[in-house]
């Protein structure tokens, strides 16, 4: 019997029921493709809606309860296996000491983004993160006990190009042009601040798997506004970086979970990202599904990739989009999910569609194996 104290301990995790996705990952047979939603715990839920209403984003972040409630509202609609834990990628630049506010209809924004090298200074370079981002720690051992076994739970961090991007934009952007402004002008300070967030990743995905994260997906969500020597000079070895030392990190102590790369846009970088160490390649709706799976050489599993928009679509021809995307990356080795986020015009009832269309119709194409 579970006391309630006990689960705020990382430990005695109820035993998974379906492990389907982990499987995937792996690149190992499984009943039917397994299938979850960048995104899914998101504002086309009326129910987030409501939990979210009147409170302050970040607020809202360090709440254990309120990020464990809001991970586990898309499950109990639909049949996703496996659940993302609720939080933002720019709890790392609040971390190391930077205002990130949430605007409403703006987006999150720093009010002093970084200007100049001479600002990396300002900046808390080494973070205890079991310190700092506990709170995160906390929400997943809640989460990890409250799912039940019912699916596993992903943890997440963005990359180090991406959270390096929004400390110096501000915020959103199109161009990304003052980041790229750095990679140009301030090589070094560029490479110096990638750095630093690398090594702060690390610890913040140990953590997360010490607190009972079951895979850890990592968002390159800017990859799409470099060029390939961009990507390869400033994106990639960092990327590799985070895999290596969290793998091996983690053997030592007789673990192994799975981890993703979702480089948005960044097909140029498919053949490397798929030699980087991680298990999955996440794959925006640009990418063709057979054409990443030659590209790929079957050296990794593949996730996503319809289009968000296509959720627009009637359900019948959400089937058909479905079912041309699994005859594309083939059943095994693959994860459905969308080539980006949710949008929150988006109506659930075809998010549901779209569920149902991925077990029906790969539990199909597996039965004619
Ligand atoms: O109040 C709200 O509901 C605001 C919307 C929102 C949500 C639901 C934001 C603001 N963040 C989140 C949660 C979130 N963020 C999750 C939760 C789990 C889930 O997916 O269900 C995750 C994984 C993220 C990760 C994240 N935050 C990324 C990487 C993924 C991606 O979209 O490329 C990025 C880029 C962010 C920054 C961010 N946070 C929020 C917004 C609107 C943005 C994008 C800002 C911009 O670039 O314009």
């Amino acid at each position: 019997i579970m006391d309630k104290d006990d689960l705020i301990l990382p430990k005695d995790f109820p035993k998974l029921k379906n492990d389907a996705f982990l499987l995937a990952c792996r690149g190992q047979e499984t009943p039917h493709v397994p299938v979850w939603c960048m995104r899914q715990a998101g504002r086309y839920l009326p129910e987030f809606r409501e939990s979210r209403a009147g409170k302050d984003f970040f607020a809202t972040c360090r709440s254990p309860s309120a990020c464990c409630e809001l991970t586990l509202q898309p499950l109990r609609r639909f049949p996703f296996d496996a659940a993302i834990i609720f939080s933002d990628i720019l709890v790392i630049p609040q971390a190391m000491g930077m205002d990130v506010q949430m605007v409403a209809g703006k987006g999150p924004t720093f009010p002093e983004p970084l200007k100049e090298p001479e600002d990396l200074l300002l900046l808390q370079s080494k973070v205890d993160v079991n310190k700092e981002l506990d709170y995160v720690f906390k929400a997943i051992t809640l989460t990890r006990h409250k799912l039940e076994g019912k699916v596993p739970l992903i943890g997440f961090t963005g990359a180090p190009w991406t959270l390096m991007a929004y400390m110096i934009e501000g915020g959103g952007s199109t161009t990304q042009s003052k980041a790229k402004r750095w990679l140009y002008r301030h090589p070094e300070a560029s490479h110096q601040l990638l750095k630093m967030l690398t090594d702060i990743i690390v610890e913040y995905l140990l953590g997360q798997v010490a607190a009972g994260a079951q895979a850890l997906q990592v968002f390159e969500s800017h990859a799409g506004c470099l060029g390939p020597a961009e990507f390869q000079e400033f994106s990639l070895p960092y990327l590799r970086d985070i895999a290596r030392k969290v793998k091996d990190q983690l053997k030592e102590s007789g673990q192994d979970v799975p981890m993703i790369v979702f480089a948005k846009d960044g097909h140029y970088g498919l053949e490397d990202l798929s030699q980087s160490h991680y298990e999955v390649v996440g794959l925006d709706w640009t990418i063709d599904p057979r054409s990443a799976r030659e590209r790929t050489g079957g050296k990794v599993s593949l996730q996503g990739n319809m289009d968000p928009c296509a959720l627009y679509a009637p359900k019948e021809r959400i089937y058909e989009i479905v079912k041309k995307m699994l005859e594309g990356f083939g059943t095994r080795g693959y994860i459905a999910n969308l080539g980006h986020g949710l949008y929150p015009d988006m109506d659930p009832e075809n998010v549901g569609a779209f569920v149902e269309a991925v077990h029906a119709h790969s539990r199909h194409l597996l039965n004619l194996k």
